[in-house]
């Protein structure tokens, strides 16, 4: 049977518009779906949207609209964004759907039998934008005395009644599991951070609200409704079929990997696996928190116009470019600023000059040279063999790359690779062979084919597209498309078909 692999993004607020704040997380992820598929696991990949809560409820007020109706409208745009980024999740979930009112439900009835809530009376500060309660440390003034959480949303005093989650209790069990489990938290920092913020002691966490309706009612009360980060988080419980132990898919909890940016880590390495613990839940394998993208030096915003809406940009570069770019970019964990010349620098020297060129040079020499067939394999030189090992090194080190969310790492390995292909053809110099050493030459050409192959089985889960286009071009099989499948070599002989560039180059004055 093959190993399981559970990867979810979070469930995106449906008050806002896709983004490529969105878009990114989204695609961190289906790059690890895809490469964990293509490793012989059977993955499942969740996404979707997160629709309860004061937040949206207020959205679909301004938009004239009951609740339902404006969620209903807004929530397929999620779903859209991840057709048009080429996400391959499984399932996407919508946190209206009568699976999660269920399982959310259930997941209360637990904690309420375990002893794990109280009723109480909540008196503190609340950020709507950010749906959480803060301390009044966490509190800054703006100069217009406007009083706003760490991330800048202004926050007002609530009093109202409340239960309570007894997150206070599970301090040292949280500390005692961080210890034990050193991958939990990523990247290092972020831990850190984490540790520090569960060291300075934590508060009970106030989980229903009474003073609007939307979400779901607390069972027995129905003057509650459950605080909105209770209700989403629960979600990636929920879409493996629990509490149903015969659900199909059942097994795939604990996920392994919960991707979140920066903003949301709090709420999945604290009180997540708190209310795991809690209810006799398994905990998840780990949580990535990423950093965060600003847009030509500036914060990306509704009110400074500078939103970059996923369609857009593949719409003028194309999806695989924009999901080359957009891990590529930057180290994966840390902050990011995009600007489009940027982005059109690294397509025309990476994709188009370093890969697309390596392509098109060694196919159009077998097209010309080759009678449009795969030349036979023969003895190693040196620098053959070099170059064969730097690429069969590659499926075990993208291996521990993607294991580690290091995406960075490994385009950086492949196009060493690549870079060492380009000095390699350069220095056999196959066209010159043609006359002198004809044997050679076809030789040459059989170690860039196989060497391109490896590239482009490897760089599937990055740009999907195009490298099937590369793969059809180099002969392989759609069967043979896998990891497993680089220890076989392909039939000398294999008749391809003829090369077209993969990779069109941009006009720098276009950004
Ligand atoms: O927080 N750069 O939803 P949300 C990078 N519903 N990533 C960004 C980004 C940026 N500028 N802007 C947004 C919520 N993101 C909750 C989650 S999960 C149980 C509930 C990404 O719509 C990043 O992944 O505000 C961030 O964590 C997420 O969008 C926030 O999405």
């Amino acid at each position: 049977m093959k190993p399981k692999f559970y990867v979810t993004t979070p469930i995106y607020y449906v008050n806002d518009v896709p983004h490529i704040g969105h878009a990114y997380t989204s695609l961190a992820c289906d790059v690890l779906a895809r490469f964990k598929r293509l490793d012989g696991f059977d993955v499942f990949f969740l996404t979707g949207t997160d629709e309860h809560g004061q937040k949206v409820e207020k959205a679909a007020a301004a938009a004239g609209l009951d609740s339902q109706s404006f969620t209903d409208r807004v929530s397929p745009a999620f779903l859209e964004m991840a057709h048009l980024m080429g996400i391959s999740n499984d399932d996407f979930i919508r946190t209206t759907e009568p699976r999660h009112k269920r399982a959310t439900t259930e997941l209360w009835r637990r904690l309420l039998a375990a002893g794990e809530i109280y009723l109480g009376g909540y008196e503190g500060w609340y950020a709507v934008r950010d749906e959480a309660f803060y301390d009044e440390s966490e509190l800054t003034s703006r100069p217009d005395g406007t009083r706003v959480g760490p991330s800048g949303a202004p926050v007002e005093w609530v009093v109202e009644p409340s239960y309570f989650f007894r997150l206070s209790a599970w301090q040292d069990r949280l500390l005692e599991f961080y210890d034990k489990h050193p991958d939990f938290i990523a990247p290092p920092s972020r831990r850190n951070e984490v540790l520090s913020f569960v060291r300075g002691g934590l508060k009970d966490l106030s989980i229903s609200r009474t003073s609007f309706r939307w979400g779901i009612p607390v069972p027995d009360d129905a003057a509650h409704v459950m605080y909105v980060w209770l209700d989403a988080l629960n979600n990636y419980v929920t879409a493996t079929g629990w509490p149903d132990p015969d659900a199909p898919r059942a097994a795939f909890w604990p996920a392994n990997l919960h991707m979140v940016g920066k903003d949301i880590l709090r709420f999945h390495a604290v009180y997540w696996p708190a209310i795991l613990m809690a209810a006799g839940l398994a905990l998840p394998k780990r949580v990535f928190a990423h950093g965060w993208w600003t847009i030509e030096g500036e914060k990306m915003s509704k009110s400074l116009g500078n939103v970059i809406a996923p369609a857009d940009l593949v719409a003028a570069y194309g999806l695989d470019p924009v999901r080359f770019f957009l891990l590529r970019e930057v180290p994966f964990g840390s902050d990011g600023d995009f600007s489009r010349r940027a982005l059109v620098s690294r397509l025309n020297t990476e994709l188009a000059n370093d890969l697309g060129n390596l392509a098109q040079r060694s196919l159009s020499l077998v097209a010309r040279n080759c009678d449009g067939r795969l030349p036979p394999r023969g003895a190693p030189t040196e620098d053959d063999a070099t170059l064969l090992a730097a690429a069969g090194a590659l499926p075990a080190l993208l291996r521990g790359h993607i294991d580690r969310q290091a995406f960075h790492e490994a385009l950086e390995d492949v196009w060493k690779v690549v870079r060492a292909g380009n000095g390699y053809i350069d220095r056999q110099a196959p066209w010159a062979l043609r006359k002198t050493d004809p044997e050679r030459m076809a030789f040459v050409l059989r170690v860039l084919a196989d060497v391109l192959r490896v590239i482009a089985t490897v760089l599937q889960p990055f740009m999907p597209g195009s490298m099937a286009k590369m793969l059809d071009q180099l002969g392989v099989p759609e069967t043979a498309r896998d990891l497993a499948a680089l220890a076989t070599p392909l039939p000398d002989g294999t008749a391809l078909s003829p090369p077209q560039g993969v990779f069109p180059r941009y006009n720098d004055t276009a950004a």
